[in-house]
């Protein structure tokens, strides 16, 4: 699978830019909590690593992966963040809900994204089982919530590269 192949954890640290100034909100589902609050660990705790201040950093809870994309939204309407993480696990089922809310994230977060021209991250796992889920919060797979903070580090990076 792709990212055992490639696994952004393991990307050279020295090419990430400092996030001291920058500001950051983090929208986390509380659908699969065990799950979502490893990712939520792990992006907060890179955030810090690279120089985010922690009255930088806003998190806020949505119930579902659904509804990571209004949370995205009504966030940047605010107009005081550099960055959203969107953080959610959507886990394979018996029913088609799987498709439907994982298009719907996926189409959603770049439509705000583009709306808003500001790096809105997805930071959702979408797995066959419990298993690749936490292996992939913090298990062998590393944690991909750390991978979310990185590259939105390095877009909101971008933005102010490009705005010079
Ligand atoms: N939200 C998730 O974040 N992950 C899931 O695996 C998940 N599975 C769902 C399965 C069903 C059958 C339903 C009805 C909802 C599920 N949701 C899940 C919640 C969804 O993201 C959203 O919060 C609700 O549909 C309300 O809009």
């Amino acid at each position: 699978m792709a990212t055992q192949l490639k696994n952004l954890s393991d990307f050279s640290h020295t090419a990430i830019p400092s996030a001291a100034d920058y500001r950051f909100g983090i929208v986390v589902a509380e659908w699969n909590a065990e799950v979502t609050n490893a990712l939520l660990d792990g992006a907060y705790q890179t955030l810090i690593r690279y120089g985010a201040v922690e009255e930088n950093i806003k998190i806020y809870s949505v119930p579902g992966s659904f509804e990571l994309t209004s949370g995205a939204e009504l966030l940047l309407k605010k107009g005081d963040v550099d960055a959203v993480i969107c953080l959610g696990c959507v886990i394979q089922g018996e029913t088609r809900h799987f498709d439907f809310i994982c298009n719907a994230v996926a189409n959603g977060l770049s439509n705000v994204a583009i709306k808003y021209s500001k790096p809105v991250i997805f930071g959702v796992l979408t797995t066959d089982n419990q298993q690749q889920a936490t292996d992939r919060s913090g298990g062998k797979h590393g944690n991909k919530g750390d991978e979310a903070a990185i590259t939105a580090i390095k877009m909101a990076d971008l933005v102010v590269t490009l705005n010079r």
